[in-house]
C-alpha cells in the first residue's frame, strides 16, 4: 500500500549580502577624490520549484541541509559585488511546505508554500541584500561618508516538506456505496469492506491499470450531508481528492433515491469549496450506479437513464463487485485524466511565482505581457500607493526601498533593463535601473 504523503525537515540558508566598501577615489592632483566604495552584491536566496520530473521528497531525506551563496563585497570605483544565484530545490509537485517545529521565531506549522503546478516557484528564504558602500552616503554636506553597510544575513528556517499526493482518480460518495470495492477491483490496494457507514476512515490509494496507462486511485471515507459542518467524518479528507483530476461519483443501486444522494454530495462539495478548494465542484466528474448486479440487467440500465435524465449527466451502470462495466469507467477516466494533465503541461511555460508568506518585506516579481514586470509585496505595495512619483524626492526614497527588498536583484536576473516598465499595487512604473536614480 503506498503512503498517502511523504514527509520530510529540512534546513535552508539563504547566502549573506556582501558589505558594502569604503574607498575614496585617487588620482592625480587630487589629494583625496570623492567616495568611490561600491555595493555589495546579494545573498541567493532559497526557492522551491514545482518540476514535474521529481516524484518524491526522498531526495530531501538525504540531503538535510541547503544553503545559497553569499553575495560578494562592493568593490572599489562604485564596482557592484557580485550577487549569488538562487538556489534552486526541485521538489515534486503537490508539495506542501511548512515553518517548522524548530523554526526560528517563526510560527511552527505555518504554511510558507503550496506548490500545485508545474513550474511554480516559491521563496522560502530570502538572501540578504548587500550593503551599501559609501558612495552611496555622499549628500551637499557629507562629501566624503567614512561610512558603509554590512551586507544583510540571509534568512534561516527550518521546514517540514510534505507531499501531497496528486492521484489521478477520486472516488467520492456516500458511505456504504462501494468506494473501496471499487479500489479493490481496480488496484492490488487492500482497503477494509463492510456493509456498515464510514468502514473507511482514513484515504486510501492505490494503483489501476487502464490500456497502457497506470493511473492513481484514492478511495476517501464517505461523505453525507452536512460533512462541510463536520457531520459524518466531515469534509476534511475532500483536501485528497482537490488535486486530482478526474471524480468518480458512485450512486448506489439499492438506496431509495440515488439522485437525491448525488446532489447532496454535489452540494457538499460546492460547501466544502466556498472554504476552501474553489476548482473541486468544476472538476470533470464521471458518475457511476454502483450495485447494478441487484437488479435485472434490463432494469438496471433503465434506473441509470432515469438517473441521468434527473441530474442531467451521463449514469453508467456498473458492479464493483462484480467488476462489471468497471474497465470502461476506467478508460474513461483515464481518458479525462489525460487531457487534464496535456492542459497542465501547457501553464509549465508560464511558471507562476507564488509569493510565500515570509516577512512582510518579501517580494515576488514575475513577467507579464509586452516586456512589463508585476511586482508583489505587501509592504512594497504599500509604499508604491503612498508615493508621488511626481516628487523626485518621494521618488528616490521609493526605489532605495525597492533595492533593500531586493527589486533590483530580481529584476535583472529576469533579465530586465534600465526604463522596463513596472507594475506595482495598479501602479505603473519605469524601473530607473540596477543602480538606481543618479
Ligand atoms: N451487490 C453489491 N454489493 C456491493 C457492491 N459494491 C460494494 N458492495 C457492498 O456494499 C458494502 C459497502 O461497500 P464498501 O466498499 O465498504 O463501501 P464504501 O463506499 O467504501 O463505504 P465507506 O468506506 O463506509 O464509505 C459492502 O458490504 C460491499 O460488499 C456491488 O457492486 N454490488
Ligand atoms: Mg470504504
Amino acid at each position: 500500500m503506498a503512503t498517502f504523503w511523504d514527509h520530510v525537515e529540512i534546513g535552508v540558508q539563504a547566502g549573506d549580502g556582501g558589505s558594502g566598501l569604503i574607498s575614496f577615489r585617487r588620482e592625480w592632483g587630487e589629494a583625496k577624490g570623492g567616495p568611490d566604495g561600491g555595493d555589495g552584491g546579494s545573498g541567493g536566496s532559497v526557492v522551491l520549484v514545482a518540476d514535474s520530473g521529481v516524484n518524491t521528497l526522498a531526495e530531501f531525506g538525504r540531503k538535510k541541509r541547503h544553503a545559497a551563496k553569499n553575495g560578494t563585497a562592493g568593490g572599489k570605483g562604485k564596482r557592484h559585488g557580485k550577487s549569488a544565484d538562487d538556489l534552486l530545490l526541485h521538489v515534486p509537485v503537490g508539495t506542501v511546505a511548512r515553518e517548522g517545529r524548530e523554526g526560528k521565531g517563526g510560527e511552527s506549522g505555518r504554511i510558507l508554500a503550496d506548490l500545485t503546478e508545474p513550474g511554480e516557484q516559491a521563496v522560502i528564504a530570502r538572501g540578504g541584500r548587500g550593503g551599501f558602500g559609501n558612495a552611496h552616503f555622499t549628500s551637499s554636506r557629507r562629501q566624503a561618508p567614512r561610512q558603509a553597510e554590512k551586507g544583510e544575513p540571509g534568512e534561516e528556517r527550518e521546514l517540514e516538506l510534505e507531499l501531497k499526493l496528486v492521484a489521478d482518480v477520486g472516488l467520492i460518495g456516500i458511505p456504504s456505496v462501494g468506494k473501496s470495492t471499487f479500489l479493490r477491483s481496480v488496484s492490488a490496494a487492500r482497503p477494509k469492506v463492510a456493509d456498515y457507514p464510514f468502514t473507511t476512515t482514513v484515504p486510501q490509494l492505490g494503483i489501476a491499470q487502464s490500456g497502457g496507462d497506470r493511473l492513481t486511485v484514492a478511495d476517501i471515507p464517505g461523505l453525507i450531508e452536512g460533512a462541510h459542518q463536520g457531520k459524518g467524518l466531515g469534509d476534511a479528507f475532500l483536501r485528497h481528492v482537490e488535486r486530482t483530476k478526474v471524480l468518480i461519483h458512485l450512486l448506489d443501486a439499492t438506496r431509495e433515491d440515488p439522485a437525491a444522494d448525488y446532489r447532496a454530495i454535489r452540494h457538499e462539495l460546492a460547501s466544502y469549496a466556498a472554504t476552501s478548494a474553489k476548482s473541486l465542484p468544476r472538476k470533470p466528474e464521471l458518475i457511476a450506479l454502483n450495485k447494478s448486479d441487484t437488479l435485472p440487467e434490463a432494469e438496471a440500465k433503465r434506473l441509470a437513464e432515469d438517473l441521468s435524465k434527473r441530474i442531467k449527466r451521463p449514469v453508467h451502470p456498473v458492479s464493483a463487485a462484480a467488476g462489471k462495466g468497471i474497465s470502461g469507467l476506467l478508460n474513461e477516466a483515464a481518458k479525462v485524466a489525460k487531457r487534464q494533465r496535456n492542459a497542465g503541461t501547457k501553464t509549465k511555460a508560464v511558471p507562476r511565482l507564488t509569493l510565500s508568506e515570509l516577512a512582510p518585506g518579501a517580494i515576488a516579481v514575475q513577467p507579464g505581457p509586452k516586456g512589463t514586470f508585476e511586482v508583489r509585496g505587501s509592504r512594497l505595495e504599500r509604499l508604491a500607493k503612498q508615493t508621488d512619483f511626481e516628487n523626485p524626492e518621494a521618488a528616490e526614497r521609493f526605489w532605495w526601498t525597492a533595492r533593500r527588498h531586493g527589486l533590483d536583484d530580481r529584476l535583472e536576473k529576469l533579465g530586465a533593463e534600465a526604463d522596463a516598465p513596472l507594475r506595482i499595487a495598479g501602479v505603473e512604473l519605469t524601473w530607473p535601473g540596477p543602480t538606481g536614480p543618479a
